[in-house]
């Protein structure tokens, strides 16, 4: 059964869809374990979720490195006493190379965040959820997941392996108290383009004469996802603008 005040932990929170899903389960009575590598932007964003009666632990983590997950969830379950539902959100997208040009520093940066720190952050967070006794584990996958594009064939190979992880984990987990939702947004307007991209005007660009999900619209399909009656597992959730019919940008509605 759902605790009166079930504690949320998430990946990536100092900016876009994690801190996004932060407010939102904040306004929904969870507490929250926060986390990501700018630990100054999480460490405000916790005082502002306090301020508004959650409790909050946030601390540095980067999850490309084993020892700072192990930390970080060991940590956030001491001092909050349980940890129930993890949104294992921290990734991102490295330049548009094709395949056989990527350098191996973007190769790395994506496989190790998007795929083994996903990984890594279930190992071991998963023993809290279980010891708790009620959970769910939420991936934010991503169209790229579903649908691969010239110049993003790393990124949508990792998100990819999202969606293959996810399903593993849903038959892996069947018949525990424990849900899995994999949340797989199309365009949404964050920083991921300007960490992809290097550049503002190219990342404004990508979302130039159509509207993108903001963040916030995604945090919803996460709360949705966790609110709903026990009964219920969504299992994935592709969500994307209403000006994006396609799972790549092949098909955008661009206003001139
Ligand atoms: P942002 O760039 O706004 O946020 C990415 C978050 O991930 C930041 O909080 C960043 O924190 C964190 N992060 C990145 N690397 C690490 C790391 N090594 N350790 C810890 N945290 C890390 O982009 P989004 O909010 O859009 O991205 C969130 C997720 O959503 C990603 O998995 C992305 O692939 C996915 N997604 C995004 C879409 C989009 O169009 N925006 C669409 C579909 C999926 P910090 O840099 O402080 O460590
Ligand atoms: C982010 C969406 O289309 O830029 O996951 O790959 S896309």
């Amino acid at each position: 059964m759902r605790p009166d005040r079930p504690v949320a932990l998430i990946t990536g929170a100092s900016s876009g869809i994690g801190e996004a899903v932060a407010r939102t389960l904040a306004e929904a009575g969870f507490d929250l374990a926060l986390g990501a590598r700018r630990v100054d932007r999480v460490e405000a964003l916790a005082s502002e979720l306090r301020a508004k009666g959650a409790r909050v632990f946030a601390a540095k983590v980067d999850t490309r490195e084993t020892a700072s997950i192990e930390a970080f969830v060991a940590a956030a379950a001491s001092a909050l006493g349980a940890l129930h539902v993890i949104v294992a959100n921290a990734g991102l997208a490295r330049g548009l190379d094709k395949v056989w040009e990527i350098p191996d520093a973007d190769l790395e940066a994506m496989l190790r965040t998007n795929v083994e720190g996903v990984v890594k952050t279930i190992r071991y967070a998963l023993p809290e959820v279980r010891k708790a006794g009620w959970g769910h584990i939420i991936f934010i996958g991503s169209t790229a997941g579903h649908q691969s594009y010239e110049g993003g064939g790393v990124y949508c190979a990792s998100k990819h392996g999202i969606k293959a992880l996810a399903h593993a984990l849903r038959l892996e987990l069947c018949g525990e108290p424990i849900r899995v939702t994999s949340v797989d947004p199309g365009m949404v307007d964050t920083e991921f383009s300007l960490v992809r991209l290097k550049d503002a005007d190219r990342a404004t660009a990508v979302y130039a004469g159509m509207e993108p999900l903001r963040a916030s619209d995604v945090a919803e399909c996460v709360r949705w996802s966790v609110m709903l009656p026990e009964r219920v597992n969504v299992d994935e959730v592709i969500v994307k603008p209403k000006d994006q019919a396609s799972h790549t940008g092949a098909k955008v509605a661009r206003k001139a």
